[in-house]
Formats: C-alpha cells, sequence, structure tokens
C-alpha cells in the first residue's frame, strides 16, 4: 500500500466547548485551544480535530450550523481561527474540522429562503414534502425522537429532518446543493486546514422514492438504520465529493460511517476510497439496541476483544481505520468497557495500551488521556444534550422509573464526554474562572492533568509513552504498518496480538481478568530474538522463557527484534 503523510500520525478530538475557557464565560474556546497547544504538542499530537465551532444555535452543540463561513462569537472570530491554524502549523500540527453537511441549522439562510417558497430554488436544496390524505410522506424515527417531518409553519409543506427537528437535512440528490457544499470545503482547505471529520455522512442517502418501514415500536415509526440499510448509490455523491475537494488538497478525511457493509469497506478507505480513515464503531455498537438506551448491554472484555479483532481482520491489506475508545456521543471509554475491578489507573492504562496498538490512526478523545470517567448526574435537569434528554423520556415510557432511568442517563448519556477538560485541583478544575456551561465532574481533585503530568505512573504518561513508540524509528515500521495477528484466543479475559513487521514482532498482551494469570507464549508463531519490554502498566513484569505471569489488569508491550 503507497504509504500517506498521515498514516503513522497520531490524532486528538477537541469538543472546544468544553476544552479550555479563555474569558471566563464558562464557554471553551478557540483561543482556550491557542493556550493549549504546547499542552497537546508536549503529549505527541499530530492532527486536532476540532468539533464544530461555526455559527450555530447550539440546538446540537453546534451541528446545527447556520452559516459555514462564520465562526459562532461564543468560540471567538474567524481571526482566531486563522492564528490556530497558523500556530498549529508552526508547530507541525495538522487541524481537521467537523464537517457537517447531512443537514445544516434551520435558522441557515437557505433553509430560510425554502420555507418562504418550498417550491422554488432554495426549497430544492432541502426534502420539502406535503402531506397526502393526513398522512406524513414516511414513517421514519428522526435520531432524536419523534417523526423525521416537521410542519414548514404557515403551509402544507412538511420537511425532513432525520436529527433534531431544529437540523433540516440537505437534499444532496440535487447537483446544485452539492456544487455550494464542495465549494465551502474547498474555501476551508484553501485556507490551510488539513482536512475534516465528516459527520453522520452515511445518512445523506435516501432510499426514494419515501415509504413506510415495519415500525419497530409502537409508535409506529421505523429505525433509521433499517431505511439507510436499503439506500443504495451514496458512493456516486462520496466520490464526487472526494474528486472536486479533498483529493486536490491531499486532505486527511475520516469519516463518521455506522453500518457499511463489509465489502463497502474498500470504497470508503481503499486505495482511491471515499475518505482517508474511517472511525471503528465495532465496540461502540456492540450491546447497543435499536429500542433505546435501556435496553444496551455493558460489553464484556471477550466482546471487546472480538469486536477489535473482527476490524482488524476486516481492514488488513484494505485501509486504516481511525481506533477509538470514546468520543463526544459516547461515555466514557474506561466507565463503559472496563470490568469493574479494574475501574482504577491500572485497568484504564491497560485498555489504553489494547487500543493504542492496534493498526490503524488511534484518536484520542480529550480527558481520555487522564483517564477522565462518566460523571454524575442527581437529577435530569442536570443533563443539556437532545439525545439523552429523549432517551430519558424513552425510559419512562416503557415503564422504568425516574430513579431507574436516571441511572441508565447516568451511564449512557452523551454529557458525560462533555464535562469540562480537568486541567488542574483549583475552582472549576482550572477549566474557567466562570461559571461553566455544564457542571465539571466532582472527580477533578484526582484526576486533572498538572497531577497526572507530575508523576511518572500515570494515564497521560502511558499514553505519552505509547505516542511516542509510534514514532520511535526503531519500531514505527511495525507499529504502523505490521499486520495485527490476534494470538491466545482461547485465553478468557486475556486479550492479545502479534503485530509482525519486518525487523520485529511485537507482542501486545493484556489481562482483564481480576486475577494473576500465568501464561504460556509457546503456541505463538515467531516471537523470537532479542526480548525488550517496551510498556508495561505495573511495576513488576515475570516472563521467563515462554512462560509469562500477568498481574490483575497488567498490559505488556514486549518487542522481539530478529536482527
Ligand atoms: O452523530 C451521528 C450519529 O450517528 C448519532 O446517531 C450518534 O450515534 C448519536 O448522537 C448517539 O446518541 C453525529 C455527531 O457526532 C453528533 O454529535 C450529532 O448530534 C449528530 O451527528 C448530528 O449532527
Ligand atoms: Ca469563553
Amino acid at each position: 500500500m503507497e504509504q500517506k503523510w498521515w498514516h503513522n500520525k497520531t490524532a486528538y478530538q477537541i469538543y472546544p466547548k468544553s476544552f479550555y475557557d479563555s474569558n471566563g464565560d464558562g464557554i471553551g474556546d478557540i483561543k482556550g485551544i491557542l493556550e493549549k497547544l504546547d499542552y497537546l504538542k508536549e503529549l505527541g499530537i499530530d492532527i486536532l480535530w476540532i468539533s464544530p465551532v461555526y455559527l450555530s444555535p447550539c440546538a446540537d452543540q453546534g451541528y446545527d450550523i447556520a452559516d459555514y463561513y462564520q465562526i459562532d462569537p461564543q468560540f471567538g472570530t474567524m481571526e482566531d481561527m486563522d492564528t490556530l491554524l497558523a500556530e498549529a502549523k508552526k508547530r507541525d500540527m495538522h487541524v481537521l474540522m467537523d464537517l457537517v453537511v447531512n443537514h445544516c441549522s434551520d435558522e441557515h439562510e437557505w433553509f430560510k429562503k425554502a420555507c418562504e417558497d418550498p417550491d422554488g430554488e432554495y426549497g430544492k436544496f432541502f426534502y420539502m414534502e406535503k402531506a397526502k390524505d393526513g398522512k406524513l410522506p414516511c414513517n421514519w424515527r428522526s435520531y432524536f425522537g419523534g417523526p423525521v417531518w416537521e410542519q414548514v409553519p404557515g403551509t402544507d409543506y412538511y420537511y425532513l429532518h432525520v436529527f433534531h427537528k431544529k437540523q433540516p437535512d440537505f437534499n444532496w440528490e440535487n447537483p446544485k446543493l452539492r456544487e455550494s457544499i464542495y465549494r465551502m470545503i474547498n474555501w476551508w482547505l484553501e485556507k490551510g486546514l488539513a482536512g475534516f471529520r465528516i459527520d453522520a455522512i452515511i445518512n445523506i442517502k435516501k432510499p426514494l422514492p419515501f415509504r413506510d418501514y415495519p415500525a419497530n415500536r409502537e409508535d409506529g415509526l421505523c429505525d433509521m438504520g433499517q431505511v439507510l440499510a436499503d439506500a443504495r448509490g451514496i458512493g456516486e455523491f462520496l466520490g464526487e465529493m472526494r474528486d472536486r475537494t479533498f483529493k486536490l488538497h491531499d486532505a486527511f478525511t475520516v469519516g463518521e460511517v455506522f453500518n457499511e457493509k463489509e465489502e463497502e469497506l474498500p470504497d470508503f478507505i481503499g486505495e482511491n476510497g471515499y475518505f482517508s480513515s474511517m472511525f471503528d464503531f465495532r465496540q461502540t455498537v456492540e450491546g447497543k439496541s435499536p429500542l433505546g438506551w435501556y435496553d444496551c448491554r455493558k460489553p464484556e472484555p471477550e466482546d471487546y476483544k472480538r469486536c477489535c479483532f473482527e476490524s482488524q481482520r476486516r481492514s488488513e491489506g484494505v485501509g486504516y481505520l481511525a481506533n477509538i475508545i470514546e468520543n463526544h456521543d459516547e461515555p466514557r471509554g474506561v466507565s463503559h468497557y472496563l470490568p469493574d475491578g479494574a475501574r482504577n489507573e491500572r485497568g484504564k492504562k491497560l485498555l489504553a495500551v489494547m487500543y493504542f496498538m492496534l493498526k490503524g490512526i488511534p484518536f484520542i478523545y480529550q480527558g481520555q488521556e487522564l483517564g477522565m470517567e462518566n460523571t454524575v448526574f442527581k437529577s435530569i435537569d442536570e443533563v443539556d444534550d437532545v439525545g439523552s434528554k429523549d432517551e430519558y423520556r424513552r425510559c419512562l415510557e416503557v415503564g422504568y422509573s425516574e430513579e431507574e432511568a436516571l441511572k441508565i442517563i447516568n451511564h449512557y448519556s452523551r454529557d458525560n464526554a462533555r464535562t469540562p477538560f480537568q486541567w488542574n485541583g483549583e475552582d472549576n478544575a482550572g477549566f474557567t474562572k466562570g461559571r461553566p456551561w455544564l457542571a465539571v465532574n466532582p472527580d477533578y481533585p484526582d484526576i486533572n492533568a498538572e497531577e497526572q503530568m507530575g508523576r511518572k505512573d500515570s494515564v497521560y504518561a502511558i499514553y505519552r509513552a505509547l505516542i511516542s513508540l509510534r514514532r520511535n524509528p526503531v519500531y514505527e515500521n511495525t507499529v504502523v504498518y505490521g499486520k495485527t495477528e490476534p494470538v491466545l484466543s482461547g485465553e478468557k479475559d486475556i486479550m492479545a496480538y502479534v503485530r509482525r513487521g519486518e525487523d520485529q514482532d511485537i507482542l501486545v498482551v493484556g489481562n482483564f481478568d481480576g486475577r494473576d494469570r500465568e501464561i504460556s507464549l509457546e503456541t505463538i508463531e515467531g516471537c523470537k530474538g532479542k526480548v525488550t519490554l517496551l510498556i508495561n502498566n505495573c511495576e513488576d513484569f515475570t516472563m521467563d522463557n515462554q512462560r509469562l505471569i500477568l498481574n490483575p489488569y497488567q498490559a505488556v508491550v514486549i518487542a522481539y527484534d530478529r536482527f
């Protein structure tokens, strides 16, 4: 496979509203990111993905864009953005913005014009349909609850929104709309952006004409997953977008793609794929249910292991997935994937090692490098996120008590990942001098950057070690390009794999069991030569010959050099 500039990079997601507030209004901002660039550089980050900072009424935290060419004043100005691009460049860092083009905001000029004249030029930028015999055009359910159709005020037209009603969907079938989007993408790339994270992109192709699908809840509506599985031809849009924009700038793009069909993977991320990479959501969706959060199940270590290996297998020789344990839509990874006994620093480091050493482009979500955990909401009023509020309603609807519903929201709420970044042990974790827009997680006196940076055995320290291993010239080739081979698969709660390189094999072993485990490495092929312990989350390391003894939740990375 041809080598690309981004193959050996490490990426970091910034959720700007919660990263660092430079002016005391309680809201993180672009100047705040600027102030913390050196923190990110020191950690070893090469690529920054910044969640939306465009002009937005913030019905869905900036994922509802009112003007793609403006920065929302709560985040700063276009000048701040230009400064950020320049300062990142000085530090050899690449900036990605979020590309949200399945929908915009109902406050976008195009949508306002569309509402004034649904049959006119801008009406065709959206899906505007009339109800037939009092029946909506189809029975799809929006991701945030309720039908996808909302009436255009004062008319008998309805517009389509697969997310919130303040997020009207674009009509990608319209070439004029596509042109307008490409122009905007190129405008940003010409400014010096390195690329984009591409939001909810699988939704841009709708199966047309609109029709009903079998309902999966008592509301008579059907799940969007089912609808999208039936859509054909998204490749025509994505291929065109690639050729008209990304390709011209050698941009790095990472798609938020759910539910692609296995045989489509080469089209998405193979040579000349639509995107450079896409997130691996295999373990994110494990245990999720179309019925809602109340029906979700937390994955066990064995599930986690199976999901990771499945993704490694199907992407091998095809392309590079972007590996994550969390993002702004998910609970904190350490709260979701670790067994109860491992909810401590050792366990957090175990999870870090296991996902980070996989083949692909590792993404770190802000605070993950500190082992930030889910927060505690004492009442639903403390929750801001639209999605969580809908899921709470849903729990009550199917018969859970308020207390039980809150427990479910506490685990799955998207706000778990959106609490302010914990910089230090001072008021509001040093995030703001004012009142934070969302309460700081009360655990900040114990978990914060200042404390961790000053300690050699912190979670932060292991992330730094993992990142620097990725760019260590002796191991880089194996870490970036080596094939992943799962080993010891019969050992329950042991996750082990070998990265096969030209100069060495690198063995990665983690113990998700709360007990010591003795493991024989005899059955593993290769793995001969000079042994070097590269990473270890414990103080001790017991290996003699082919026998390895692991402490509870221990993780080790061992290189076997051939020459
Ligand atoms: O998420 C898209 C997505 O598929 C969602 O269904 C996601 O799984 C859901 O938020 C979980 O509750 C993207 C963004 O990442 C998300 O923050 C936005 O809300 C959404 O698009 C709409 O732009
Ligand atoms: Ca601010």
